[in-house]
């Protein structure tokens, strides 16, 4: 019997055709084997975010959140994300910089995890609305471990986001649902 544990994905986008690539992200997310894509966001518009803080000359992003249960570790759902982030034309260069696509693991199994390579729950969620406002549309009730609920610091936080009218996501998944 396999264990399935939720996690929570947060997906983004500011070069290309982002409403696509964050279809095809989604459609790659339930594909990996052990994955099930359960609840997914709206889209949500906001500039863009940089090391300097906000820079609206850089294309605005496009993000949205799913919630999955998955039965692989938090380090392999990273590795598998990172090869969607591949797939879909991501090129790591600056920090924060432009890119096709970005899918960070939000939270996973268990409380809390501090590794070189994965850091749970994702340590700049709690203040980004572009993440918790998504959230919120399909998790009311989510915490942030040791930071608190995600209404609560989506209510805190100071950046702006605005809604992107789009059909839904899990349309992406209309005819691929496995159970
Ligand atoms: N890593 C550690 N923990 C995690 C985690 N929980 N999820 C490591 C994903 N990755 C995690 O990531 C850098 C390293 O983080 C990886 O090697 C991984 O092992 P990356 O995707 O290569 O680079 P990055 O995304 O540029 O770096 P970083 O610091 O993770 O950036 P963020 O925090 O993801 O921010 N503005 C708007 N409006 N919307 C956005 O979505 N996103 C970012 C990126 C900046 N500005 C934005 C947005
Ligand atoms: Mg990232």
């Amino acid at each position: 019997m396999r264990v399935e544990l939720p996690a929570v994905i947060a997906l983004g986008s500011n070069l290309g055709d982002r409403e696509a690539t964050l279809r095809a992200a989604v459609r790659a997310i339930h594909a990996i084997p052990g994955v099930v894509v359960t609840a997914a966001s709206g889209i949500v518009e906001s500039s863009a975010l940089k090391p300097d803080g906000v820079d609206t000359s850089a294309p605005s992003y496009l993000n949205a959140v799913v919630a999955v249960r998955s039965a692989i570790t938090p380090l392999e759902l990273l590795d598998a994300l990172t090869t969607i982030e591949n797939t879909l034309g991501r090129v790591r260069g600056e920090r924060w910089g432009d890119r096709t696509i970005d899918l960070d693991l939000i939270t996973a199994a268990g409380p809390h995890v501090s590794t070189p390579r994965l850091t749970l729950p994702h340590p700049r969620a709690w203040e980004r609305r572009f993440v918790l406002a998504p959230w919120l549309q399909i998790e009311r009730t989510a915490r942030i471990p040791g930071y608190g609920t995600v209404a609560e610091l989506a209510e805190a936080a100071v950046d702006t986001v605005s809604d992107y009218p789009a059909p839904p996501l899990l349309d992406a998944l209309r005819g691929e649902v496995r159970r």
